[in-house]
């Protein structure tokens, strides 16, 4: 039998991903999609121009996850066998600037979805997805399933909310709702204000004469970098269990923004000679500065250092990535390029 998923956020990076992989997994997808003045759906119109939506496989449903009706009424429609909420306003710098719009969203927004599935049919199955960011101000090295969480801003403290309310309702109500704990997760369909996407997009259109710098934040602080395309197939795995559960997803391995800043440059061939300190250290090609720092890309806290292990998910999913951060770095760019070429 043809099953059915429904997924909150599929206008997102991972939204994306994660639709073509049910696709070709055979599911029938359906999607929840804002409304908005101007068109919102490039990551999936590419899905859309190809033969699953005149066999009727992708089906989108306008709704808010702000909003109890629309989030009722849609799964009532759809009755899936399983949700997936990626929706959020999943910027950390932004929900220090809309820390109430951030709280609806990805606190309260997890629990009318699973009060819905309660009310509705307890038989769907629920993925929440969780991030790194409730670790925060870590209590430990490595970070796993067992570490405490110490949220640093109003969007990881919302995290925080939906991972124990998700874990409550499993606990309460025996719903299958699993935590995905995911570490950063890139691609080139990243938003262009993670820092990931606007490095390699601003150093490809510098060296291509489109841009003439590149002003950036904190470029100290740690990350643990996979590839979207390989954590979607952990999140579908973590449905696909018997039991629910939480899961750490991520690399292991952890590099400092500067680093990834490097080792892009290094890959385009742009020589980079770094002068100065804080808030005046520059990055110059030849005599003249192309990167900069500016105050008001830092954050009122920041997550210093973020790398978590992946043990449980590679014993009990049988999930390990496929990409390294070089590989991340030739995908983004190789991206980049073809679009400066176009
Ligand atoms: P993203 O690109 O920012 O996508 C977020 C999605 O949520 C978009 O489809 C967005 O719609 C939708 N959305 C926002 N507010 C909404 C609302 N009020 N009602 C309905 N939909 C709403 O994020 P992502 O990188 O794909 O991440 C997916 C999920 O994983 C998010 O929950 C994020 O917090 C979480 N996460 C991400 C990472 C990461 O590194 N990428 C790591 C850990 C956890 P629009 O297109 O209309 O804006
Ligand atoms: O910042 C520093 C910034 O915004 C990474 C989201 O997907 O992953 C993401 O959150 C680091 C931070 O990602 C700039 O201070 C320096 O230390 O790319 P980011 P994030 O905050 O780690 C987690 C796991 C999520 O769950 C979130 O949804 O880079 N940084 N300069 C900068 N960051 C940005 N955005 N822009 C800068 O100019």
């Amino acid at each position: 039998m043809t099953k059915k998923a429904l997924i909150f956020g599929i206008t997102g990076q991972d939204g994306s991903y994660l639709s073509r992989l049910l696709l070709k997994k055979n599911y029938e997808v359906h999607g929840v999609k804002r409304r908005s003045s101007s068109f919102n759906t490039s990551r999936i119109d590419n899905i859309y121009q190809d033969p699953f939506v005149k066999k009727k496989k992708l089906i989108l449903h306008y709704g808010d996850i702000t909003d109890s009706n629309s989030v009722f009424s849609i799964i009532k429609k759809v009755n899936p066998n399983e949700i997936y909420n990626l929706a959020a306003q999943s910027h950390v710098a932004v929900s220090f600037e809309i820390p109430e719009y951030t709280t609806n969203t990805d606190a309260l927004g997890t629990l009318r979805i699973l009060d819905s599935i309660l009310r509705i049919n307890k038989k769907i199955k629920f993925y929440q997805a969780g991030s790194s960011e409730m670790f925060g101000k870590v209590m430990e090295v490595p970070q796993t399933e067992n570490t405490p969480f110490y949220p640093r801003s109003p969007y990881g403290v919302a995290k925080v909310y939906s991972h124990w309310i998700t874990k409550n309702y499993r606990e309460s109500y025996k719903i299958f709702a699993s935590n995905g704990i995911l570490f950063n997760h890139e691609s080139p369909l990243r938003g262009e204000t993670f820092v990931t996407k606007k490095i390699v997009q601003g150093l490809c259109r510098i060296k291509f004469g489109k841009q003439k710098k590149l002003f950036l934040g904190n470029l100290y602080s740690k990350r643990d970098w996979g590839h979207a395309e390989d954590y979607v197939m952990a999140i579908w795995k973590i449905l696909q269990q018997k039991n629910a559960d939480d899961f750490v997803i991520c690399t292991g391995k952890q590099f400092t923004i500067k680093q990834f800043l490097n080792m892009t440059a290094r890959k385009l061939k742009m020589s980079l000679s770094w002068k100065g300190k804080g808030l005046n250290e520059k990055a110059f090609i030849k005599n003249k500065p192309i990167i900069e720092i500016k105050k008001k890309y830092f954050r009122p806290s920041e997550v210093d250092k973020l790398v978590g292990n992946y043990r449980k998910a590679k014993k009990r999913l049988n999930w390990k990535p496929k990409h390294d951060l070089n590989s991340l770095i030739d995908d983004m760019i190789n991206y980049e390029l073809k679009l400066l070429e176009k």
